[in-house]
């Protein structure tokens, strides 16, 4: 190369400099998203959580909530994070089953998230949901929350048949195999449903039925509750690249932050059944053998589901979220 190149190769190398590392510019803006409706009790946790983790890492993060489904419907959220529409979100399995099948599998996990990040569980995962979803996996923020069935209509066995109840897809291959009519609404439609008579139940966890007035159209609470709700954080793949290894810790730190401070859900359980008993439902309760069946014929229904979904990556999410 000639010397009379020199300035320019210079003038190159400088100004790649100047637009790789915006000067002092260390901190991030990273716009969130809910895919529950903002008056529920996740999103109370997940506005507290931004604000504690913008004044952890001032200088470094800086997380805008954007707002619930009404900014991005609930089945859209994981279609916005893959695309980088948004920038993280939280929602949950069974809302982003349209990116990949697999995702709905989380609720089937046996062991807490701080367990699965020692036996290898959560780095199946990590790895699943970047490959298939463009996602990076940071936190789960809900656990030790069992679904359960609602009803209007008192049923004496484990028979759905006649009945019509809103599922998602957590719910889905369970009530189907249980003989029910489904029919699938976001949360935010579950209220109407209910008042229009659309469905004679739902599929919810343990807690969370009172944030949007849901127990004043709810007569029954089905026992025992099956799975594990699973709530977690998404952040968009090229996003999370793009941060520098700074802000990468200061989100990491805050969001296992959040995700340890899980065992409120083991309280918010126990205060949601009180809850509930208060505001009058009637639990109908599967015992013995019976309760037996209707939790083994749960697990069977979701796992059958998920390996016809995934032949490649079922079984070995089954494997990685069995008890050990
Ligand atoms: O909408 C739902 O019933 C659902 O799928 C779900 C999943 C996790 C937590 C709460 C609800």
């Amino acid at each position: 190369m000639s010397l009379a190149r020199w300035p320019l190769v210079a003038a190159v190398v400088v100004l790649a400099i100047a637009v790789t590392t915006p000067a002092a510019a260390q901190e991030v803006t990273l716009r969130v998203v809910s895919a529950f409706p903002e008056t529920s009790i996740y999103v109370k946790r997940l506005e507290a959580w931004i604000e504690r983790a913008n004044q952890a890492e001032k200088g470094a993060l800086k997380l805008t909530f954007i707002g619930g489904p009404k900014a991005i419907p609930t089945f859209e959220v994981g279609n916005a994070v893959r695309t980088g529409v948004v920038d993280l979100a939280m929602s949950t399995g069974a809302f982003y089953t349209n990116v990949f099948p697999e995702a709905d599998a989380l609720k089937l996990t046996e062991v807490p998230v701080a367990q699965q990040r020692k036996t290898g569980a959560y780095d199946v995962i990590a790895r699943l949901w970047a490959q298939k979803g463009n996602m990076h996996y940071l936190a789960r923020i809900v656990e030790h929350q069992p679904f359960h069935l609602y009803l209007n209509k008192r049923v004496d066995k484990p028979d759905l048949a006649g009945l019509k109840i809103r599922v998602t897809p957590v719910y889905r291959d369970f009530f189907t195999a249980l003989g029910a009519t489904v029919m699938q609404t976001a949360p935010g439609e579950v209220y109407t449903a209910l008042e229009r008579g659309v469905v004679d139940g739902y599929g919810w966890p343990i807690g969370g039925i009172f944030d949007n007035n849901w127990h004043e159209r709810t007569k029954f609470r089905v026992d025992p509750g099956f799975y594990d709700a699973e709530v977690s954080l998404l952040v968009n793949l090229d996003v999370w690249k793009r941060l520098t290894p700074a802000q990468r810790d200061a989100l990491t730190r805050q969001a296992l932050a959040f995700e340890g401070q899980n065992d409120f859900w083991k309280t918010y359980a126990q205060d949601e059944i009180r809850r509930q008993a208060q505001a009058g439902l009637t639990v109908i309760r599967f015992e013995g053998a019976q309760g037996k069946a209707y939790l083994d014929r749960a697990y069977e229904a979701a796992w059958a589901g998920i390996v016809k979904a995934s032949p490649e990556h079922g079984p070995k999410l089954r494997e990685a979220f069995a008890k050990r």
